[in-house]
């Protein structure tokens, strides 16, 4: 995205004419805190799409009409869905939140709204509020849940001028795109009112009309208002606006541009956060067979620790309302490895030395936790600390030899015993 887009986006989100900079309240400034800690979330991406299984993107990409669209939530019924069941998959892998599809691109609301009937309760067989019992169960077993909400409306006939994508819908050519604006708080009015204390709003789609008014302000201020603590987020690729609480990265590391979508953006001062799936898509897409591994998944939670930053991991359910086994299984791999050696990642920062081939580094208090995950050898020089070392251990096991040499320390690294993922060297300082 180029810098005059960028520019035109901060005066279209209401920055130049509002007055008073945002500042957080203090128990959003705590909230921010917690959510450094929590490190680790669940992302979850559900919703009517997934009956055709072919993930969130289907209506677009298959030039599907709202009028076909809207035959899909008679087939939706996920009987088997247990909200209790998801939050303790969640908290087994080790993830202190989830962040949920409240309404994906297709403007389907995953709860009763009131402000429309193209809703779970309203259109579907199964006629529930899942997001009532995941809120439920989430404060019963202490998970935090925020939010996903799409800017972008592929079947509201107010979200006009059209943006760039959910172009054959068919919907008539015109609307007014204030009174959609209006809709989308009284949305999101409804979900910071009746659902308990959330833990932020997470949203995306503005990049579909980069152009327009969004009144993001407007809508950061009601959502603050209602919930001082909720952390908002907003997935427009650029760098965070005013009012926002923590700045996002999708499918990349922060300050990485792999997948095309953070062009010029640079890591700021926020609470950082990346986001990537298991397969590809985002929703339910059971023909994808490459999917990250376990190894591959912990390495980026270790490697965005090491930044500073968040990882918040997407699974796409099925339209029954289970987790696919292959996603199941890699969550609780994690959490089996975040059992051993979880001090080395909750309650961090980003540690001293940047990232590195080798692996990133994390700090808390008076210890520094050098992740070792890809070494070979035996011998590991790192850069000074500029700190005095004491006692070095294998976190889990046994000393470690440190020798201050010219330019750094080197580490011995155990003979036996490394762990197949990431052997963590806690040192003190
Ligand atoms: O919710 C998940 C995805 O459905 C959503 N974000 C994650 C978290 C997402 N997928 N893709 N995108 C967001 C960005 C899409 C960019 C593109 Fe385009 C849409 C590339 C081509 C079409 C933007 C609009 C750039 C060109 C047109």
């Amino acid at each position: 995205m180029t810098r005059r887009t960028a520019i035109h986006l901060a005066a279209a989100s209401g920055l130049s004419m509002q007055a008073a900079p945002y500042e957080p309240a203090a128990a959003n400034r705590k909230a921010r805190e917690w959510f450094q800690d929590a490190k680790f979330g669940l992302f979850v991406h559900w919703g009517v799409y997934s009956v055709l299984g072919k993930g969130e993107w289907v209506m677009n990409n298959d030039k599907m009409t709202a009028a076909d669209y809207q035959t899909l939530p008679a087939r939706f019924n996920p009987v088997k869905f247990n909200a209790a069941e998801w939050v303790a998959t969640a908290k087994n892998a080790g993830q202190k939140y989830i962040t949920i599809t409240s309404k994906h691109h297709d403007g389907f609301a995953m709860w009763g709204t009131k402000q429309s009937k193209w809703n779970i309760v309203d259109t579907t067989p199964y006629a529930k509020d899942p997001l009532k019992m995941l809120a439920e169960e989430c404060r019963n077993q202490g998970v935090k849940l925020f939010f996903y909400h799409s800017h972008l409306d592929w079947t509201h006939p107010d979200y006009f001028p059209r943006g760039r994508t959910g172009l054959a819908s068919g919907r008539a050519e015109n609307g007014d795109f204030n009174r959609y604006l209006d809709f989308m708080d009284a949305q999101l009015t409804e979900l910071l009112t009746n659902y308990g204390e959330i833990g932020g709003i997470w949203f995306d789609g503005i990049w579909d009309r980069k152009d327009a008014e969004w009144r993001l302000r407007q809508t950061y201020d009601l959502i603050h208002r209602l919930q001082p603590h909720a952390l908002i987020g907003n997935n427009h690729h650029l760098a965070p606006f005013e009012g926002e609480d923590f700045q996002m990265f999708e499918k990349d590391l922060p300050g990485q541009n792999t997948a095309g979508f953070s062009e010029g953006v640079s890591v700021g001062k926020l609470p950082l956060e990346t986001c990537d799936t298991i397969g590809v898509a985002w929703g339910y897409n059971p023909n994808e067979k490459k999917l990250k591994s376990t190894k591959q998944l912990l390495h980026t939670l270790i490697r965005a620790a090491g930044m500073n930053a968040n990882f918040l991991l997407n699974v796409g359910p099925k339209p029954d309302g289970t987790i696919q086994d292959e996603f199941a299984a890699r969550l609780k791999e994690m959490g089996a490895w975040l059992g051993k050696y979880g001090e080395s990642v909750y309650g961090t920062r980003g540690g001293p030395i940047g990232p590195r081939p080798w692996g990133v580094t994390t700090a808390k208090a008076n210890k520094v936790y050098v992740h070792v995950m890809d070494w070979p050898d035996r011998a590991l020089v790192i850069p000074p600390l500029g700190k005095k070392t004491g006692a070095a251990r294998v976190l889990g096991g046994g000393p470690v030899a440190v020798k201050s040499v010219e330019n750094g320390l080197l580490l011995q690294l155990p003979e036996t015993g490394r762990d197949e993922f990431d052997t963590v060297i806690e040192l003190t300082v």
